[in-house]
């Protein structure tokens, strides 16, 4: 397969061709995640979206989030979609038609559409990111970023704290989903037990516009999946998007370990940003202990024997033990136990993730290939994420792993140079699968090329 950009070879072309990438999905403020495949502004692309204009224009980067974020509701949330108008009607389903945010709840925003769930709150990693790249510019580009994170910081205070009280009522520190989507790890086999309980009713028909996007449709989830993906949206419609009634009455309540960890780790950011927007001290207290109630609620999730964190299904009382690369929770949130960190770092070198032997580049597949729901081509069930590497490289970078995260670039960047900047690729063959260009992969791409190598 070639992507319109080529298949990059040397760190430059590779560069120059992950920044033709963004350019070409760019819309003016926003960059819609893929081509074709997904025309529209996902809130966790463009956080990783935003890290990588960050190397090319720390602006245009701060715009991404600003702009993500105007569309956020009343109640806090951020919208896992933003909707471009001007697509052609039928291009992605389900379109803003079929979730009706704005005719069913008067906290959706009323000047644009949204859907009406979220993803997982990676944006003041992002934000961070940005100011940190800002430094190595002029007083013009830090001037402009300093300004926007004083916008953003409320924003983003409003963010965490709807995902601390609206979708953990319980305190736990953990966060609850209300669909996959919501994971953005869609057909996980996280999630598998859960969504097989899902009895889906009186369903208005639909058409899928996805499959018309790839060359094989194992490549994405089922239509039985997809049945049941829609069924909830019907069910959160019922509810009028109300999160308390959502919380009585839904048969999908899961806490998302991936999701905590990522929350946990951009609440420290938000409170580095706290200081640069000049936030008051009651403000960065509460980000202290939604961070430090993070912490806890996922050693509460740890399982040792697998070494790996574990979601929890509030329905059913019971934890998912799934290994798939949500369980390094860990160390995506810097967990400081010494103790998780190095059962954390021998998971990931053994077998079942990293030092499998069957692997084409040691990267982490999305699904351990050991697990029962692993499928090599399909999604999120077994295939690499050059998106998630980034993030665990990241992580592992942050907290002072660096041959690792030393080891874990060359691997992505090598893969890079076979697949270009593919969605998602087969771990075993490296066949890249999904959509050319997506944008998130150009984007963690032009991070990882960007000098000195490590993040800023
Ligand atoms: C995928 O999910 C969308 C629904 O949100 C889809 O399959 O249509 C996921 O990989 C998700 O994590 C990602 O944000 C989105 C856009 O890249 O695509």
């Amino acid at each position: 397969m070639t992507t319109a950009a080529g298949h990059p070879g040397t760190s430059d072309a590779m560069a120059r061709g992950a920044a033709a990438v963004l350019r070409a999905n760019d819309l003016g403020g926003w960059t819609k995640a893929a081509p074709r495949l997904y025309p529209h502004q996902w809130s966790w692309d463009s956080a990783f979206i935003a890290v990588g204009w960050a190397r090319l224009d720390p602006l245009r980067a701060i715009r991404e989030l600003t702009s993500l974020l105007s569309a956020q509701w009343a109640t806090g949330l951020v919208p896992q979609i933003v909707f471009n108008p001007d697509v052609a009607a039928g291009s992605y389903f389900p379109d803003a038609e079929r979730w009706d945010c704005r005719r069913l709840t008067e906290a959706a925003p009323a000047a644009v559409d949204t859907s009406g769930i979220c993803q997982p709150p990676v944006h003041a990693i992002a934000a961070l990111h940005i100011w940190s790249v800002a430094q190595h510019g002029d007083e013009a580009t830090r001037t402009g970023v300093r300004a926007a994170i004083h916008e953003l910081v409320p924003r983003l205070l409003a963010w965490h704290r709807y995902l601390a009280t609206a979708r953990d009522p319980e305190q736990s520190g953990l966060v609850t989903i209300v669909h996959p989507w919501e994971s953005g790890t869609d057909n996980s086999p996280r999630w598998d037990q859960a969504m097989e309980t899902i009895l889906v009713g009186d369903l208005p028909p639909f058409a899928r516009a996805d499959l018309q996007h790839v060359v094989d449709p194992s490549q994405r989830p089922t239509n039985e999946e997809y049945d049941r993906y829609l069924w909830l949206v019907e069910l959160l419609k019922r509810a009028d998007y109300d999160d308390a009634l959502i919380y009585e009455s839904h048969p999908f309540l899961v806490k998302d370990i991936l999701s905590s960890a990522i929350l946990v780790t951009a609440n420290s950011a938000l409170l580095a940003l706290a200081e640069i927007g000049e936030a008051d001290d009651a403000d960065r207290r509460e980000i202290v202990e939604w961070r430090d109630r993070g912490l806890r609620g996922l050693a509460q999730q740890w399982d040792a024997e697998l070494g790996l964190a574990l979601d929890w299904n509030v329905r059913s009382a019971e934890s998912i033990r799934v290994q798939t690369i949500a369980g390094f929770a860990p160390l995506i949130a810097s967990d400081p136990n010494e103790e998780r960190r190095a059962a954390q770092l021998a998971t990931l070198a053994s077998p079942a993730f990293l030092g499998h032997p069957d692997l084409r580049w040691p990267l982490p597949p999305s699904t351990s290939p050991d697990a029962a729901g692993f499928q090599p081509r399909s999604y999120w069930r077994g295939p690499v994420w050059p998106v998630f590497t980034w993030l665990l490289w990241w992580a592992l970078d942050q907290s002072g792993e660096a041959d690792v995260a030393t080891r874990l670039r060359a691997a992505a960047l090598d893969q890079l140079a076979a697949v270009g900047f593919a969605e998602y690729v087969e771990p075993f063959s490296g066949e890249p699968l999904g959509s050319a260009d997506q944008s998130w992969t150009a984007a963690v791409a032009l991070d990882w090329l960007a000098p000195p190598h490590t993040s800023p």
